[in-house]
């Protein structure tokens, strides 16, 4: 990225590269409504004067050769997206068209933007802080319904407030322990020992909760991963079927019908869940085919977040669910397990269960008389903690970027909590609170240095 060519004016495509019905042009910068109106024309032929905040119809034309029959409107700085004069044309959503308008542009003195130039140029403007441009990539990139949420809230500025609440807390007594420094002959203690200890682990506590609200976003953004795993016939594929809400994996009364893992993704809650049917595990197969599948069903178990341990609780347990039971002992919290075929006469009942594992996530269901499917599904986010996902907190800290910076103030200001109570100087905690203090700017962005900078825009696509 051009980080200091900002008297530049750029141009790109802001929508996808795609045939489509319309595709918008952004161009940004100083010369944009001059070269715009110098290629704009009406019906008539005429040039017009662009004017701030109106919509214009007309022709985009390389001298007498028309381009495409355009809408366009301009904005005047510093009231837009970039800080700068914009002109945003929408134009019919061919490529080629696209790259000819664009070609005209190019030739008048403008310049292709660069990755995220537009964002970067809002940031320098002060249009938004970091966190919030990060956040702007992350609503782009956001594949699930909440993903958008939170990407949306910290657009909107609750992880900026967050952090500018938690500087301002800082600042606060980082002035007390600077103006007992400057006057230590007064032999005034402007604050006690236990209040300078009180409102550090104040601090701290808002700190634990962005620390935490990481692990939620993380959640989040990757999804769930739910494998389906069981004997043969049991019912996992028609479990699947019934998530999905369509015949996705074909069911049989012949045990080993599932040969491979099926693996498919939905949203619930608003978070995607990608569950993986496997191919059912029987001990002593002498199978090649059904070995392999196996193989894949052990590391899909490996690989997920929550186990669906499907039994059929209209057959007694025999070895295989033994030998099932030894493969989950390790995930055993993140174990369900679900007595399924419970429309039939019950040979197993949950004290079985708890004999040869131990959870208490077991739940009786049946794909033949309908038991609701958010039996299953409202198990697995309680067992994600993901059950108050509505409720939870709006600011939480959405790439690991943020989240390391939070640490390291954690990690400062948990030290500053051991020089307050050893009473070590103001000095020493003045200078802690300080680099604290750097941390927390440096999400905002403040006094970023210019590879930070690089690194955080280079990871936007062109056009934002
Ligand atoms: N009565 C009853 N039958 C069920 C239930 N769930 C599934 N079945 C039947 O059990 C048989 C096996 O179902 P599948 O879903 O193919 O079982 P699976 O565990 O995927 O089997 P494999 O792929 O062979 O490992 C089919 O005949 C289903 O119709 C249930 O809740 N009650
Ligand atoms: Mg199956």
């Amino acid at each position: 990225m051009n980080l200091f060519k900002q008297e530049d004016t750029i141009v790109a495509l802001a929508t996808g590269n795609i045939k489509s019905a319309l595709a918008i042009i952004r161009i940004s910068g100083s010369i944009a409504k001059t070269i715009v109106s110098s290629v704009f024309f009406t019906k008539s032929h005429k040039p017009i004067n662009i004017e701030d905040r109106k919509v214009y119809h007309g022709y985009i034309c390389d001298n007498d050769k028309q381009l495409d029959e355009v809408i366009l409107y301009y904005l005047k700085a510093p009231h837009t997206y970039t800080g700068e004069d914009t002109v945003e044309i929408s134009t019919h959503g061919n490529p080629l068209i696209v790259q000819n308008i664009i070609n005209l542009l190019l030739s008048k003195g403008i310049r292709p933007a660069d990755k995220g130039e537009f964002t970067y140029r809002a940031f320098m403007n002060n249009k938004l802080d970091l966190s919030e441009a990060e956040a702007v990539n992350e609503l782009i990139n956001s594949s699930n319904s909440k993903s958008v949420e939170l990407a949306l809230n910290s657009l909107q500025g609750s992880l900026s407030n967050k952090i500018k609440d938690i500087k301002q807390d800082l600042t606060t007594l980082f002035a007390y322990l600077e103006v007992s420094l400057d006057y230590p002959q007064e032999d005034i203690d402007f604050l006690t020992r236990e209040q300078k200890k009180e409102s550090m682990q104040n601090i701290i506590s808002k700190l634990n909760d962005l620390i935490s609200s990481y692990s939620l976003s993380k959640l989040v953004t990757n999804g769930i991963k739910i494998a389906i795993v069981g004997k043969p016939n049991v019912g996992k594929s028609s479990i699947l079927n019934s998530i999905l809400g369509y015949q996705r994996a074909i069911v049989t009364d012949i045990a080993g019908t599932t040969t491979d893992t099926i693996e498919e993704t939905v949203e619930y809650n608003g978070v995607s869940v990608t569950i993986i049917d496997t191919a059912g595990i029987r001990y002593h197969t002498t199978n090649t085919i059904e070995k392999i599948g196996q193989e894949r069903s052990k590391s899909s178990i490996e690989n997920a977040d929550i186990i669906l341990w499907i039994t059929d609780s209209s057959i007694d347990f025999d070895d295989n669910d033994k030998q099932i039971a030894n493969l989950l002992k390790d995930k055993q919290d993140k174990t369900i397990v679900v007595l399924n075929k419970s429309d039939l006469q019950q040979k197993i009942s949950s004290k079985d269960i708890k004999d040869i594992v131990s959870t208490n996530s077991i739940i009786n269901f049946s794909t033949v008389n309908n038991t609701p499917i958010e039996t299953i599904l409202n198990k697995i986010f309680e067992l994600m903690n993901l059950t108050d996902i509505e409720e939870r907190e709006s600011s939480v800290l959405i790439n690991a970027r943020q989240y390391n910076l939070i640490c390291k103030v954690q990690e400062h200001l948990t030290k500053i909590l051991e020089l307050i109570d050893k009473g070590d100087s103001d000095e020493i905690v003045s200078f802690e609170t300080q680099n604290a203090l750097n941390s927390l700017n440096e999400i905002l962005g403040i006094d970023a240095k210019e590879d930070i900078l690089h690194t955080v825009f280079s990871k936007f696509c062109v056009g934002k």
